[in-house]
């Protein structure tokens, strides 16, 4: 398997998502004084990684292109909940890609504590062979879930997927109070939103 080759598409499919969810973003910042979107990350799958899961889920290598559905994948980390919908109808409604499923781990969260939404997309890029559609996956999370699901997953990767039960227990009562948090946070949006409309007009001010 020419794994350099293989991930090449997949690569050009994070770097041109990123590139235009982080226009997103700064569209949103010139027209508003909420941006909805804190930040974007995105990574290609490593091959081992690629190779791990091609295992645990019994994946043939004649199946990975439609199987793997994450070997692209991008985030985009939100400060209030709310804000997770908002960019999921916004992605949901664009031309320059399909979104082939939704999975709402928020208002369905999994076994582990795990939230986030997840799109998985069918991206088309032009390569110097004619088009070709990738699939991605998009996962809009608040900066409460990304907190929680970095630290779950730097565990188990300690672990090698083995938590112990003790540890596995308090995670999930971190994934709860993460969750407190966002809805506490929610409460006092408005509060939060008019202070950062006050420091952007004094930061204003101030530049001119
Ligand atoms: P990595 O290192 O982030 O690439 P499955 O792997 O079976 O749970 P599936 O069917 O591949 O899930 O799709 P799903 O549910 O959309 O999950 C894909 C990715 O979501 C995972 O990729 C993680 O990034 C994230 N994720 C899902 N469940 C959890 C969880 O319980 N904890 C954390 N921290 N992240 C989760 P990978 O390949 O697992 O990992």
């Amino acid at each position: 398997m020419n794994w350099r080759n293989f991930l090449a598409p997949y690569s050009q499919v994070v770097e041109e998502l990123k590139v235009k969810l982080k226009e997103m973003r700064s569209q949103f910042e010139y027209e508003s004084s909420h941006s909805p979107i804190e930040f974007v990350t995105g990574r290609v799958k490593p091959v081992s990684s690629i190779i791990d899961k091609m295992n645990r889920k019994n994946i043939h290598m004649e199946d990975i292109e439609t199987d793997l559905q994450d070997i692209a994948g991008v985030r985009v980390v939100c400060q209030f909940v709310d804000d997770i919908y908002d960019i999921m109808h916004r992605l949901c409604s664009r031309n320059d890609f399909e979104v082939i499923e939704e999975r709402d781990y928020i208002n369905h969260k999994k076994e582990s504590g795990y939230r986030s939404y997840h799109l998985i997309i069918s991206y088309p890029v032009e390569t110097i062979h004619g088009e070709r559609k990738i699939t991605a996956e998009i996962q809009i999370r608040t900066l409460a879930m990304n907190f929680w699901a970095t630290n779950e997953h730097t565990l188990n990767y300690k672990y090698e997927g083995r938590i112990p039960v003790k540890v596995q227990d308090r995670l999930k009562r971190a994934a709860e109070a993460a969750f407190k948090l966002d809805e506490e946070m929610a409460k006092i949006k408005d509060e939060i939103q008019d202070a950062q409309r006050m420091f952007k007009t004094n930061k204003q001010i101030r530049e001119k």
